[in-house]
């Protein structure tokens, strides 16, 4: 069996909000990939700091700390085969504008600000992000 990798994925309040979490847990189900934790919860400010600690000096970071603790996040581990980089290829690229159609955010989003998704950009901070969600 090929190497079963751990990602961590999130669908961020925008998502939540517009009732996409089905969609996004769908499409990664159908890709093949299987969860191994998710959880529903709001991020406190503290988590989101940390989380996004690599943008701490960048001018948007306020607003992203805002945005991300504004309503509930379905916070998930995703498990398969090189999950980390194809994950990165189902959501698109980070600004949807540029996100090729047949991704979440090139379907399913229009401003860089509320993309719907996140994920994991290597199996580092794949390690990083599922210790700080999940213990
Ligand atoms: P990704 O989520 O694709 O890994 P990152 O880690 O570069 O992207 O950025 C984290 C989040 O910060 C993005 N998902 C997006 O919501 C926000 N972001 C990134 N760049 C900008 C920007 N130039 N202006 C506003 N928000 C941004």
């Amino acid at each position: 069996m090929a190497e079963q990798v751990r990602t961590f994925v999130m669908v961020k309040p925008d998502g939540v909000r517009r009732g996409l979490v089905g969609e996004v847990i769908g499409r990664i189900e159908a890709k093949g990939y299987s969860l191994a934790e998710i959880k529903l919860f709001t991020i406190d400010r503290g988590l989101a700091e940390e989380h996004y600690g690599e943008h701490a000096e960048k001018p948007f970071f306020g607003e992203l700390v805002d945005f991300i603790t504004s309503g509930p996040v379905v916070a998930m581990v995703v498990q398969g085969p090189d999950s980390v980089v194809s994950m990165r290829k189902i959501m698109g690229a980070t600004n949807p504008i540029e996100a090729e159609p047949g991704s979440i955010r090139g379907d399913l989003a229009t401003v860089i600000t509320e993309n719907i998704v996140h994920g994991s950009d290597s199996e580092e901070s794949a390690a990083r992000e599922i210790k700080l969600f999940f213990g």
